[in-house]
C-alpha cells in the first residue's frame, strides 16, 4: 500500500508520493519511529514503521492524529510582537528580521550589564538532541546566561538510581514478554508507554502473573491480576516491608547479596523495623496484601524465575520520591532477580547512550565563567525573586523553547505573577499560542517535527533513532536551531560552531559510535547493550556493586540507606486540607501537549477530579458536577467523576490541561507547591493536599 520509504533530500521536493522515516519527538519512553507518507508536499498520514521492533507499526492515538497537529489552524506561521497587556493574548504580525533583530538587541543590552539575568527555559516538547539543546545551548553558553537545572520530570528517581544502581539502566524493555511476575509500580503504562504493554500482554498470555502499585484504578490497573492501591508517597514502606517479608522467610539470594551488594547488615536492619502492619497503616492498605506481594516476589525469585518491575515515575514526585526508587530498587539484587534477562527493573534506558553531549552543546564557550543556576521545577519563586548576593541578579530576560511552563510549572499563582511582571523580556519559541506564549514579548513560529531535521535517544528502549524533514517548514516557522543560528549572527558571535547545519549537528551526536548509514537508511540504528547487565553485578557504582548503602549520599548529608520520607502534605482526615491530591496525565495529552488539538481534547472531555464517592457523598458532591478544588495556594474548578478509579482519601486532578481551555482559566498546577524532592531537586507535584467543595457559582 505505501511506497517504499525513500531517502528524501533536505527540503523535500513539494511534488510526488513518497514516504519519510522519522522519529516521535514526544517525552514518552516508546520513541517511536515514524513513516510520514507525504503527497505533493503536503503530510498526509503518520503511521508507525513496521520494521522497527519497539514500534511494531504501531502509534498511540495522539501521534496516529500528527497531520491535525502540524496543520492545525491555530499553527503559530509568523512571529509575533506583543500589543496589549501580558498575558492578553493580544499579538501584531511582524517579520522575522525585525523580531530577531530586536530580541538579539534587548539581549545584548541586558548581557552588557549580567548576561547571568538572562534564563533559557526548555524542556521536552521535542526531546530531539538538535531540536532540543545543541544551537541554543551553544549560544546561552557563549552568552554567560544563568544555566537551567532541568529537574520538573525525573529527577528524582535518576538521581535515586544513579545512587543505586550507577546509573540509568536495567532490563530490556523487550524482555518483560518473557517475565513470570510483573510488577508495574508507579506507570499508567496503557496511557503513558503503549508498547511496554504490548509486552506486558505477551507475558500475561504466557501465564505471567501482573500486578498494579498505584494509588490511582487506572486502565492499567484494572488489567492486572492484582492492585495495590497505596496512598501517594508511601512507596518505601512498601519497599521496606517487603525486605522484611523477604528476611522472614528467607527470600533471599545470599550469594547475589554477598558478592554484589553494600549495606546489606544495615539495610537488613532497618527494613526489620518495617513490620507488615506498621506499613499497611503507613500506606493504607491491608497486611495481607504485602504479605502476598512479597511471596509471589520472593518465591518467584527464589524458583528462579522471572520477576521484572517497571519503576516509574509517579512514585518520585513527592518529597521523598528519591528513597523511594532507591528502596524498590534494591529489590531485584536482594532476592538476585537480575541473574534473569527477564528479571530486574526498568526505569529508564537513556544512560545506555554514547551521546557526545559536549560537542553539541559546547559547554566549553562559557570559558572560565560559572553562571548560577536556576531551577526550573521553581520557576515562579525564580522570577519573582529580587536580586540579591545569594540569588545574584533579578531574571531580566527569559527566552522558552520545548516547554509551557505556566501550564506545567507548579504553583501556577506564582508562575503567572511571574511571567506577567511588565519589566521582564520574554521570548516563546512555540507551535502554538499556549497559556506561556501569552505573555510574551515576541513568539517565534516554530517547526514541528515533521519540518525539521533530529536524531533522538530514548529512555524506554535502546535504539538511536533519526528524524528527517517530510515537508517544507508551515508558514514561516522556523526551527529552533535556525533562531539560534541567526541571533548568534546578530550578536555578532564568530564560533564556527554557530554556522553549522543541523545535518552536521545530528552527525556530531554520535560522531563514529553510531552508524551513520544505518541510520540514514533504516531510521534507527541499536546500541549494543548486554542482555542482562546485572547479572554477575558489574554496576556503574564507584564500589562497583548495588549500593543499598550509598556513601556519596552519607557524604552529602542524607541518610545512607532507602528511608520512608514522610510527604510535605500528608492530607489526613480532620486536616485543614484532608484530601491527598495526585495530577497524573490524561491518556490523550501529552502533558500540556495536544490539548488543543480538538478531536483529542473532545475525547477527554473536560478537567476532572475523581474522587472516592464515599468522599465525594460526605461532601454532597454528585457525579458529574461542577467542584472547586483548593488549598492555601489557589483554587481550580473542575467536574467531578465519581468513576470507582480514586480510593478513600485521595483524588485525581488529570493533567495537564491548557489553563485557557479550563473551566475557569486555570489548571491543577494552582494547587501544586514549588517544594523540592529529598534527591535531585525535582518537583513534588503528587504530594499535595486539597479540599473540594460544590461549586457555587457556575463555571466562568
Ligand atoms: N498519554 C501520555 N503519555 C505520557 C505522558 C502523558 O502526559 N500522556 N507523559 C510522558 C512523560 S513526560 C512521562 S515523565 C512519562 C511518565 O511515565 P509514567 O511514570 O509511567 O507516567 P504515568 O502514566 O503518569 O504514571 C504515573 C502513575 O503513577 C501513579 N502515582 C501517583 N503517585 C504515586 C505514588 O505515590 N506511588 C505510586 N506507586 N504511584 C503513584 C499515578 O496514578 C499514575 O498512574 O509518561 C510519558 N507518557
Ligand atoms: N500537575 C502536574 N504537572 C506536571 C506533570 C504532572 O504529572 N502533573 N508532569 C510533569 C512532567 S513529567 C513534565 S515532563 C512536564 C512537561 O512539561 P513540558 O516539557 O513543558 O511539556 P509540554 O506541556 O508537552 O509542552 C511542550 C511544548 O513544547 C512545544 N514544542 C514541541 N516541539 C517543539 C519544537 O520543536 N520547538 C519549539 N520551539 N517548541 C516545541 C509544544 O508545542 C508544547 O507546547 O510537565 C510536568 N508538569
Ligand atoms: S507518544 Fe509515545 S507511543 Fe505515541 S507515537 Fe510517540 S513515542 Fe510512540
Ligand atoms: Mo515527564
Amino acid at each position: 500500500m505505501h511506497a517504499t520509504p525513500s531517502i528524501t533530500p533536505s527540503p523535500p521536493p513539494a511534488t510526488g508520493h513518497f514516504d519519510v522515516l522519522g522519529a516521535c519527538p514526544h517525552d514518552c519512553p516508546d520513541t517511536c519511529s515514524l513513516r510520514t507518507t507525504v503527497q505533493d508536499g503536503v503530510a498526509i498520514q503518520v503511521h508507525g514503521n513496521a520494521a522497527h521492533a519497539h514500534t511494531a507499526g504501531v502509534l498511540c492515538t495522539k501521534v496516529s492524529r500528527y497531520t491535525e497537529r502540524t496543520y492545525h489552524p491555530e499553527r503559530l506561521r509568523t512571529p509575533l510582537k506583543r500589543s496589549g497587556p501580558k498575558g492578553s493574548g493580544q499579538y501584531e504580525e511582524v517579520s522575522w528580521d525585525q523580531a530577531l533583530s530586536d530580541i538579539a538587541a534587548r539581549l545584548g543590552k541586558i548581557a552588557a550589564r549580567n548576561p547571568e539575568a538572562i534564563l533559557p527555559y526548555s524542556y521536552a516538547g521535542t526531546m530531539g538532541l538538535v531540536q532540543g539543546d545543541s544551537m541554543s545551548a551553544r549560544f546561552f553558553h557563549k552568552l554567560g546566561a544563568s544555566l537551567l537545572d532541568r529537574t520538573i520530570c525525573a529527577a528524582a528517581g535518576g538521581a535515586a538510581l544513579g545512587y543505586t544502581l550507577g546509573g540509568q539502566m536495567g532490563m530490556k524493555i523487550e524482555f518483560f514478554a518473557e517475565a513470570d511476575l510483573i510488577l508495574i509500580w508507579g506507570s499508567n503504562a496503557i496511557a503513558s508507554s503503549v508498547h511496554f504493554w504490548r509486552h506486558v500482554q505477551t507475558a500475561k498470555r504466557q501465564g505471567a502473573k501482573v500486578i498494579c502499585i498505584d494509588p490511582r484504578k487506572t486502565e492499567t490497573a484494572e488489567k492486572c491480576h492484582e492492585h495495590i492501591a497505596l496512598r501517594p508517597g508511601t512507596d518505601a514502606a512498601l519497599a521496606l516491608s517487603l525486605m522484611y517479608e523477604l528476611i522472614q522467610h528467607d527470600w533471599l539470594d545470599h550469594d547475589y547479596i554477598a558478592r554484589h551488594t553494600v549495606g546489606w547488615d544495615a539495610l537488613k536492619a532497618r527494613a526489620l523495623q518495617w513490620h507488615p502492619a506498621r506499613a499497611a497503616e503507613v500506606c493504607g492498605i491491608r497486611v495481607e496484601q504485602i504479605e502476598n506481594l512479597a511471596r509471589d516476589y520472593g518465591q518467584a525469585c527464589k524458583a528462579n524465575k522471572n520477576a521484572a518491575i517497571r519503576l516509574n515515575y509517579g512514585m518520585q514526585r513527592a518529597r521523598g520520591g528519591g528513597n523511594a526508587v532507591r528502596a524498590v530498587a534494591c529489590l531485584p539484587a536482594l532476592t538476585g532477580a537480575w541473574r534473569q534477562r527477564a528479571g530486574g527493573l526498568h526505569m529508564s534506558s537513556s544512560g545506555v547512550f554514547p551521546t557526545n553531549k559536549a560537542a553539541l552543546q559546547r559547554p566549553d564557550l562559557l570559558g572560565a565563567r560559572t553562571p548560577r543556576t536556576i531551577n526550573m521545577s521553581a520557576i515562579g519563586e525564580a522570577l519573582l525573586a529580587p536580586a540579591s548576593a545569594g540569588f545574584g541578579p533579578q531574571v531580566e530576560a527569559l527566552v522558552v523553547y520545548n516547554s509551557n511552563p505556566v501550564a506545567v510549572a507548579p504553583d501556577s499563582g506564582q508562575v503567572v505573577r511571574g511571567f506577567a511582571r511588565e519589566d521582564l523580556f520574554t521570548v516563546v519559541l512555540e507551535h502554538f499560542q499556549t497559556d506561556t506564549a501569552d505573555y510574551a514579548d515576541y513568539i517565534l513560529p516554530a517547526t514541528t517535527q515533521l519540518e525539521h531535521w533530529d536524531i533522538h535517544t530514548t529512555y524506554g528502549h535502546t535504539d538511536v533513532l533519526l528524524n528527517r524533514p517530510a515537508i517544507a517548514p508551515v508558514g514561516q516557522a522556523r526551527s529552533n536551531t535556525a533562531v539560534f543560528r541567526e541571533l548568534a549572527v546578530r550578536m555578532g558571535f564568530e564560533e564556527s560552531c554557530f554556522a553549522e547545519d543541523d545535518v552536521a549537528i545530528v552527525r556530531q551526536a554520535f560522531g563514529d559510535k553510531i552508524p551513520f548509514d544505518e541510520l540514514m537508511e533504516k531510521g534507527f540504528a541499536s546500541v549494543p547493550v548486554p542482555d542482562a547487565p546485572f547479572a554477575e553485578g558489574g554496576f556503574p557504582t564507584p564500589s562497583g556493586k548495588c549500593e543499598f548503602f550509598s556513601q556519596r549520599l552519607f557524604d552529602a548529608g542524607q541518610d545512607g540507606l532507602p528511608d520512608y520520607v514522610a510527604n510535605y502534605e500528608e492530607a489526613r482526615p480532620g486536616d485543614l486540607y484532608p484530601l491527598a491530591m495526585i495530577s497524573p496525565p490524561a491518556r490523550n495529552f501529552l502533558n500540556s501537549s495536544f490539548v488543543n488539538v480538538k478531536s483529542l481534547r473532545d475525547i477527554e472531555g473536560e478537567p476532572l477530579l475523581e474522587m472516592h464517592a464515599d468522599d465525594a457523598a460526605a461532601r454532597g458532591i454528585a457525579n458529574g458536577e461542577t467542584v472547586r478544588v483548593f488549598n492555601g495556594r489557589g483554587s481550580y474548578r473542575c467536574t467531578v467523576r465519581t468513576n470507582g478509579r480514586a480510593r478513600p482519601g485521595v483524588v485525581h486532578g488529570l493533567g495537564v490541561w491548557w489553563r485557557k481551555l479550563g473551566l475557569d482559566g486555570s489548571n491543577v498546577n494552582e494547587l501544586t507547591h514549588q517544594r523540592l524532592t529529598d534527591m535531585g531537586r525535582a518537583a513534588a507535584f503528587y504530594d499535595c493536599a486539597v479540599q473540594v467543595e460544590r461549586s457555587v457559582s457556575a463555571p466562568a
